[in-house]
């Protein structure tokens, strides 16, 4: 059988397991163009989530390393990870660097505030950019960044997963090659499963790469009808509480806060979460984890995937989560 890759994901279109990715039923494998399960992501909006061994992330981004080639580092603005070690440990490239799902946080908050931001990484880039692929915001001025610092026609579209890469090579597609982006993207983490080369014109190829897994990341512990809710696309109306002594917020049943003394409390996260209140001590949650954080002045609670809350008052705050949710505090983005 020639080898034919799902135009969708990137893996191999394979005829003999449908529990490994790239399945396709023989008698659809000639005309298909991709694979089984990006058809029902694309169709039905279902989903199956695909983990891949770290180690395969290792040899691709050895091999973009090798290439010398441009990276595109896309990095999702409401869900910064705490650290970009991976690029650090095993890239040295040119990295031109994309803040993205700029539309997801209010409007008031300065652009240049956002990119300063990102210096906090202590990486090494030749440019950075700030963009938006839902609003097509700045992808004109991505992309004549992109050809200024190119090597070669091929340039690498590197991140996290679910950061929004195969959406803004999508958006490329049809923004310049006037046709419909065929990249399979989802709310799901681990959407794209193998390169996907792209050519955008004669000059430029972009190259889709899949994400490297975020271990702690919340959506790999709750159900599809949560992950709908963290995900809906709509900016975020930030949601401030005056907390008084003994203030318990809870975020539907995934999260709560408990502020022993009075603070200001901001919670980014999606508008479409059940948020109330409940006073005094509470029995203990069994099935949330608890975190005991020391945060200093005007600083984030990050809770991977799902959000942030900027905490105005150096505190102890206790907070719940699910069990193998990541958390980790930083200077505060807004
Ligand atoms: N609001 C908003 N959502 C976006 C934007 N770009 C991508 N998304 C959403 O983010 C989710 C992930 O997008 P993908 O493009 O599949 O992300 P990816 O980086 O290719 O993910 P993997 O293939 O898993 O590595 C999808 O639900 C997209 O609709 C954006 O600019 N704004
Ligand atoms: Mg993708």
């Amino acid at each position: 059988m020639n080898k034919k890759k799902c135009l969708g994901c990137g893996a191999l279109l394979q005829t003999s397991n449908p529990k490994e990715i790239g399945y396709i039923k023989d008698l659809h494998y000639d005309k298909a163009v991709i694979c089984e399960r990006c058809f029902r992501i694309k169709h039905y909006n279902e989903y199956q989530t695909v983990f891949k061994d770290n180690k395969e992330f290792v040899k691709m981004l050895k091999a973009i390393n090798e290439t010398k080639d441009l990276v595109i580092l896309v990095i999702d603005v409401l869900n910064m990870p705490e650290n970009l070690d991976f690029v650090k440990e095993l890239l040295t490239n040119d990295i031109l660097l994309v803040l993205t799902k700029r539309d997801l946080l209010p409007k008031s908050v300065s652009d240049e505030k956002l990119l300063a931001y990102i210096d906090n990484y202590h990486i090494k880039y030749v440019d950075k950019v700030l963009i938006s692929s839902r609003k097509n915001y700045q992808l004109d001025l991505l992309l004549n960044k992109i050809m200024k610092y190119k090597h070669s026609k091929n340039v690498y579209v590197v991140g996290y997963t679910n950061a929004g890469k195969s959406t803004m090579i999508n958006k490329y597609i049809y923004n310049y090659v006037k046709e419909i982006g065929m990249i399979t993207t989802s709310m799901i983490p681990s959407t794209t499963i193998d390169n996907i080369s792209v050519k955008i014109n004669e000059e430029l190829t972009l190259i889709d790469t899949p994400g490297i897994l975020k271990e702690g990341s919340i959506l790999y512990y709750v159900d599809y009808q949560i992950i709908k809710k963290i995900l809906l696309e709509k900016e975020i109306k930030p949601k401030i509480y005056q907390i008084k002594t003994k203030q318990n917020i809870h975020i539907e049943n995934i999260l709560k806060v408990t502020c022993k003394e009075s603070n200001i409390l901001t919670f980014y996260v999606s508008n479409a979460l059940v948020f109330y209140r409940t006073y005094g001590d509470m029995e203990e949650e069994i099935k949330l984890k608890r975190h005991i954080l020391n945060v200093s002045d005007n600083s984030d609670i990050v809770i991977e995937d799902l959000g942030f809350i900027k905490v105005k008052k150096q505190a102890k705050i206790e907070l719940y989560t699910l069990e193998g949710v990541k958390i980790f505090i930083r200077k505060a983005l807004i």
